[in-house]
Parts: C-alpha cells; structure tokens; sequence
C-alpha cells in the first residue's frame, strides 16, 4: 500500500489515514507533496483524482478521500478491531467520525493544523467556540461511557478521525475538562503521533494562509 499525503506540520487530513494505518502496524510506503507549491501541484495532478490528499493506493484501487480510506483499513484488517464490535457502537463511531469529517467549518477554517505552531492568548470567535464546544461534548460522552482511554475502549477510526483536532488544541492552547485532557495528552504522546510531529519539525514550507496572525 502507498499513501499520498501532504506536508505533515499543516495536512489534516492527511494525518489521520496515516495516524491509522501507523497506530495498527500496517506497513505502507508514503509520499509527501509539498501542497501549494509548482513541484506539489504537478504532484497533485499526477497522483490525486480529486487534486487533494491523503490518497491510498493498493494494488488496483486509488482511494481518494481520508474517511473512505480509514473505513477501507478497517475492514481489509478486520483483526485490528480499528472499528467497535458491537454494531451499536460502531454505528456510534462512524456518526463521530461523520461529524468531523463533514463539520466544524469554523474551527477549520480559524484553527488551522500546525503542528509547530503554538499559539499565545488565541480567543476563538463564537462560531468557533461552538465547534469546540462540541467536539468535547463528543470526547466527554464517549470517554464517559467506553472508559476510555480511547474514544472507544480501544483505538478506533474515531481516534484516527479526531487526531488532528487534538493537534488544535495544543496549538492554540484549548483548555478541556479532565476527561478531555486526559485523552488529548494520551494522543499527543501516542508513539505514532510523535512520529509525526517530529517530521513536521523538520519541514520547511511555510503555506500562509494557515499561519494565523493573533
Ligand atoms: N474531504 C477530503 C478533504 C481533503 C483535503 O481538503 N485535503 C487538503 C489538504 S489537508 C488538500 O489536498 N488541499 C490541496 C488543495 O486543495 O490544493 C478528505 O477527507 O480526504
């Protein structure tokens, strides 16, 4: 398998196949494209249908979307249990991962990934809060009810989808209820997560429009 991402520090989407894909040990080969560069765009244009990425290629199938392809992973690896068991929960889990992948607008459009990013007396808009507001509902009732320490007992598409919210909320210094804060520190040191940030802080390209002025 071969994953086409983005620059890791900005690439949301990006993040959580590949969050996935490292969290079950699945090994796949990645390609990065410097987004919003003339290299990057020839990229795009060769390797993403949609001219966007994550895109997921195995053997014959190109699969162009992040939820699809975190969906795709769960069930070619049914042993990895990266869904829920019980249907109920299940179908819980994908109206969580629904909602981020189909939501939160405002949070990301004024809370832009940036893993190197840490962002001092940041004050979301009230549009904004209520995105944040939100999502740690989602995090509060889930942890509430599994136990954690992942959204559901054990990691799931869920934790893949939501990961890089967390990343957010460091950077712009979110503060969460305990249960939230707890989950948020368990991801940030996940082994993969570290991985992650770590080729972040060795990317040079700056893209402008997702460093925020506060
Ligand atoms: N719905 C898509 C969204 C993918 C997306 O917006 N990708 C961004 C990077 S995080 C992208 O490729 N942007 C490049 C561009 O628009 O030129 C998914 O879930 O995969």
């Amino acid at each position: 398998m071969r994953l086409v991402i983005g620059n890791k520090n900005y690439s949301s989407w990006s993040l959580r196949p590949w969050i996935l894909l490292k969290h079950a040990r699945i090994k796949f080969d990645e390609v990065r494209i410097p987004l919003f560069t003339s290299r990057g765009e020839l990229m795009l244009d060769e390797l993403c249908p949609a001219k966007q990425v994550p895109v997921l290629y195995d053997d014959r199938l190109v699969l162009w979307d992040s939820l699809a392809i975190c969906e795709y992973i769960a069930d070619k690896y049914p042993d990895k249990k990266l869904l829920p068991e019980h249907s109920a929960e299940r179908a819980r889990a994908r109206a969580m991962s629904a909602e981020m992948h189909s939501g939160f607008q405002k949070l990301r459009d004024n809370m832009p990934m940036n893993c190197r990013r840490s962002v001092e007396n940041f004050v979301p808009e009230l549009e904004t809060e209520l995105d944040i507001q939100r999502i740690v509902q989602l995090f509060e009732q889930a942890l509430h009810d599994t136990k954690g320490p992942w959204l559901f007992g054990h990691y799931t598409v869920a934790d893949a989808m939501y990961a890089p919210v967390v990343s957010r909320f460091k950077t712009y210094g979110v503060k969460t209820p305990p249960l939230t804060q707890q989950y948020c520190q368990r991801v940030l040191d996940d082994a993969s997560m570290k991985l992650w940030y770590e080729a972040a802080s060795h990317e040079s390209e700056i893209i402008d429009k997702a460093e925020i002025n506060v």
